[in-house]
């Protein structure tokens, strides 16, 4: 599908940031050095610094995935939610998100600060460098989000119009398929190593972890909860340490729309698990394995302080204190549930992770059936386990059980 707009490229930012009311100020088109760096599956990304040193970030969405080609078509208009996202993260968590400077809806390109010199959270991890303090930071970042695009603060009739805005129903359907979906059947984007094959063919026979696979699925596709980020792995984080403080930004929330609270925080701990996995074949240093694992229960006790120190702001008191226990206990649940999805389907289907994908052949086996068998007992076990904290126990049984 050729686009019927603009396609940027390095050289023409410099003209396009000049022409355009709301960047023109922020950089001096006329010394700009640009760069695309854009890496991901979906979008072109250009870096921007001009000569007195400042800088901006355009990211572009093209009208087909990058990752697959033209063959594959969709929606430029993902770049809406994106604006969406970064807005709310602005409105509700400020200094967690990179500052927004704004959208523009027809040549599909959004601009928001050049964050020079910090690192993306997977590429860091992968290397082995910890950053303490950001997993409470990024929990934090998804209760403040939650609080403040549900019910709870939001007025009824605002809220159901907030969501009608906000469908986004290609993106959508790009994870049902390929989270929920796909990695349970013999499907064509599919691909892994033959090693692999014992392990999915497990999975695939697993009638059990097939049903709580399809309960997840419909608590994606119908649970209309809170503007979630919609893609909140390690590569959407931006990560760096100022005098002795590690800070982190969250990106790319173009597959926000209203959906279940438990995702985000879900996305996240999967990952950390394929983190984890890569850092135990590895066999990385104690100290950075042990903060890694316990960054999945930080994500949600950053969470969980977060909701409930918004907790008296809430708009109705039909809502008790109970029902916040029971909600939360809710949410830490699809929490392990989603995370387990979200791992798995790094492992099987299209759109993997370097953690994983950058191993050597012998250590790529293991951590993936590590993530593999971790993540699949997470889903089957998750109302048993209840916790996060509890969840991290099956990492470790089955860490063990396939590096003895
Ligand atoms: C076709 S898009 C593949 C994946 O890239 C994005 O980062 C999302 O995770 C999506 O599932
Ligand atoms: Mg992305």
């Amino acid at each position: 599908m050729t686009a019927d707009y603009e396609i940027l490229t390095p050289a023409t930012v410099p003209a396009y940031i000049a022409r355009t009311p709301h960047l023109r100020d922020i950089v001096d088109a006329a010394t700009l050095d640009v760069r695309e760096i854009g890496d991901g599956n979906l979008n072109l990304v250009f870096v921007c610094t001009d000569a007195a040193g400042r800088g901006i970030c355009l990211k572009q969405s093209l009208p087909y995935v990058r990752l697959v080609g033209e063959s594959w078509p969709l929606t430029p208009n993902r770049i809406l939610a994106e604006a969406r996202g970064l807005a709310a993260g602005a409105e509700h968590a400020p200094g967690l998100v990179p500052d927004f400077y704004g959208v523009d809806a027809e040549t599909h390109v959004l601009a928001m600060e050049y964050l020079m010199g910090w690192g993306m959270f997977r590429s860091e991890l992968n290397e082995g460098h910890a950053y303490p303090g950001v997993e409470t930071k990024l929990g934090e970042y998804i209760g403040r989000v939650a609080f403040n695009t549900s019910y709870f603060a939001i007025e009824q009739n605002d809220m159901k119009r907030r969501v009608a805005e906000a469908v986004n129903p290609e993106l959508c359907r790009i994870t049902e398929d390929l989270v929920f979906t796909e990695p349970y059947v013999d499907a064509e984007r599919n691909s892994f190593v033959d090693e692999l094959q014992p392990e999915v063919d497990a999975l695939r026979a697993d009638a059990t972890l097939r049903a709580e696979v399809g309960m997840l699925k419909w608590a994606f596709m119908t649970q209309a909860e809170i503007l979630v980020h919609g893609d909140l792995h390690t590569g959407s984080v931006m990560v760096r340490t100022r005098d002795g403080v590690a800070e982190c930004r969250v990106i790319d929330p173009e597959f926000g729309y209203y959906g279940p609270t438990g995702f985000d925080l879900g996305a996240l701990f999967g990952n950390f698990l394929a983190a984890r996995a890569r850092a135990a074949v590895l066999g990385r240093p104690a100290e950075f394995q042990e903060w890694l694992a316990s960054a999945g229960p930080a994500v949600w006790d950053g969470f969980a302080t977060e909701i409930r120190r918004q907790w008296p702001n809430r708009l109705d008191p039909t809502w008790t204190d109970g029902m916040l226990d029971e909600w939360l206990a809710k949410v830490e649940v699809d929490m392990i549930g989603f995370g387990g999805a979200k791992a798995i389907r790094r492992i099987i289907g299209l759109a993997k992770v370097s953690d994983i994908q950058t191993l050597p052949p012998a250590e790529h086996v293991k951590a993936a059936t590590i993530v593999l068998r971790a993540a699949s007992r997470l889903i089957r076990e998750r109302a048993e386990l209840r916790t996060v904290a509890a969840a991290n126990g099956v990492f470790a049984e089955v860490a063990a059980e396939v590096l003895r």
